[in-house]
This record gives structure tokens, C-alpha cells and sequence, in this order.
């Protein structure tokens, strides 16, 4: 059995919902065939979170840790590539913390890449008939410092898991409360797409 990591985060900000936690939720009680999917969902706080990584990182040493999050002005399941040493906080997080122009881990290098294989978990959502693309930036906030902080831990405690983030798009219900205009998608869809893109993470363990 592979198994997978799969986090979400709790709403922040004026969304009242996160889709991140919905749907990692969702997955693990749908199940996914030769996989383990361990799921948690963690505090949009800066000063809680990667401590939290870190626990679930060395409690279940899972071959895979793949981070959800949500981004408002998406339009697809995002594949993040690169976590930036870098957090700069457009509000507050849940704990009332503003950090900006910080380092998420003072020294550490300036970037971490994604260890997912992305292109491949690409290909297998929009096959799946979701749309997915690729992403340079997980923004300067807890989604990109979560990211950061993951790969980080397993740099430093030599973990085999291989890290990576997807931030989500709206679903309906949060684009209708935006105070803009919003692209969104159904929680059904994302739960296929990312259902699909696991599945490479299943298939990948299986050939190594
Ligand atoms: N999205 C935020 C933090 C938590 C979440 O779900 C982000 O994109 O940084």
C-alpha cells in the first residue's frame, strides 16, 4: 500500500468554508485503490502549522505528503511547483500573525521544487476531465509556507516522502459571497480530478 499524506487547511479570511479540508476529507472516505490516505487538516497559522507537519511527517512517514489549500481567482486544480523562502502575509493569519518580508526558516535556502511528479498528475485529472495546469508561485502566504516548512522537515530529517502542494479553486458556494467576480468549481470535480492525480502517485510507487 502507498501511502499518502493528505492535508487541508480550516477557512480563513471571509471564506466561511474551505474546499482543501472538504475534499481531502471526501477522498479519504471514498478511498483510492492500493493507497493509505491519511488525512488532517491544519490551522491557517504560522505558528502552529509546520510544527503540525512535522509531527504527521515522522508519526506516519508516509511515502507521499500532498498539501491542499485554497486559492480565490483560480480556475483550475493548481499543481504548485516551487515553495519560496519568502512569507508576506496580505492579511492576518487565524492566530492574528502578519508576517511580512520574513523567511519561513531563517538560512534555508531560497526555494524548495515540489517532489510530486506534476506533469503526470496533470495529465491524469484533465483526463479525467477536470482541468488542471501547473503553477510557479503558491503565493507568500500559509499555503506556500506549509510547503516550504514540509520540504524543509524532510530535507532535514532525511524523510523519503516525496512533498508537494495543489491549491484548489472556489467552489460555487464561496464565488456567489465574493466580493468580486470569481472563477469556481464543484467540490465533485475537484474530488475527481485529484482522485485521478493520486492515482499516479499509486502507479509510481508501483514501478519504483
Ligand atoms: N489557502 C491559503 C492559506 C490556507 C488556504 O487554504 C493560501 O493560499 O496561502
Amino acid at each position: 500500500m502507498t501511502r499518502i499524506l493528505l492535508t487541508g487547511f480550516e477557512p480563513f479570511g471571509s471564506a466561511l468554508i474551505n474546499p482543501s479540508e472538504l475534499v481531502a476529507q471526501r477522498l479519504a472516505h471514498q478511498g483510492l485503490a492500493g493507497a493509505e490516505i491519511i488525512t488532517a487538516v491544519l490551522p491557517v497559522a504560522a505558528r502552529h502549522a509546520p510544527q503540525q507537519m512535522e509531527e504527521l511527517l515522522i508519526r506516519h512517514q508516509p511515502d507521499w505528503c500532498v498539501m491542499l489549500g485554497l486559492a480565490e481567482g483560480r480556475s483550475q486544480i493548481s499543481i504548485e511547483r516551487v515553495a519560496i523562502n519568502l512569507a508576506d502575509f496580505r492579511i492576518p493569519d487565524n492566530a492574528g500573525d502578519q508576517l511580512i518580508d520574513a523567511p519561513v526558516i531563517a538560512d534555508g535556502p531560497a526555494a524548495y521544487f515540489s517532489t510530486l511528479p506534476v506533469h503526470a498528475m496533470q495529465a491524469a485529472s484533465s483526463a479525467a476531465g477536470v482541468p488542471a495546469e501547473l503553477s510557479l508561485s503558491a503565493g507568500a502566504y500559509l499555503c506556500n509556507l506549509i510547503f516550504y516548512a514540509a520540504r524543509h522537515s524532510c530535507e532535514r530529517l532525511g524523510l523519503a516522502t516525496r512533498v508537494g502542494f495543489i491549491h484548489l479553486p472556489a467552489t460555487p458556494e464561496l464565488a456567489v459571497h465574493a466580493a468580486r467576480a470569481i472563477p469556481s468549481m464543484s467540490l465533485d470535480s475537484m474530488a475527481l480530478g485529484l482522485s485521478a492525480a493520486l492515482g499516479v502517485l499509486v502507479t509510481d510507487m508501483a514501478a519504483a
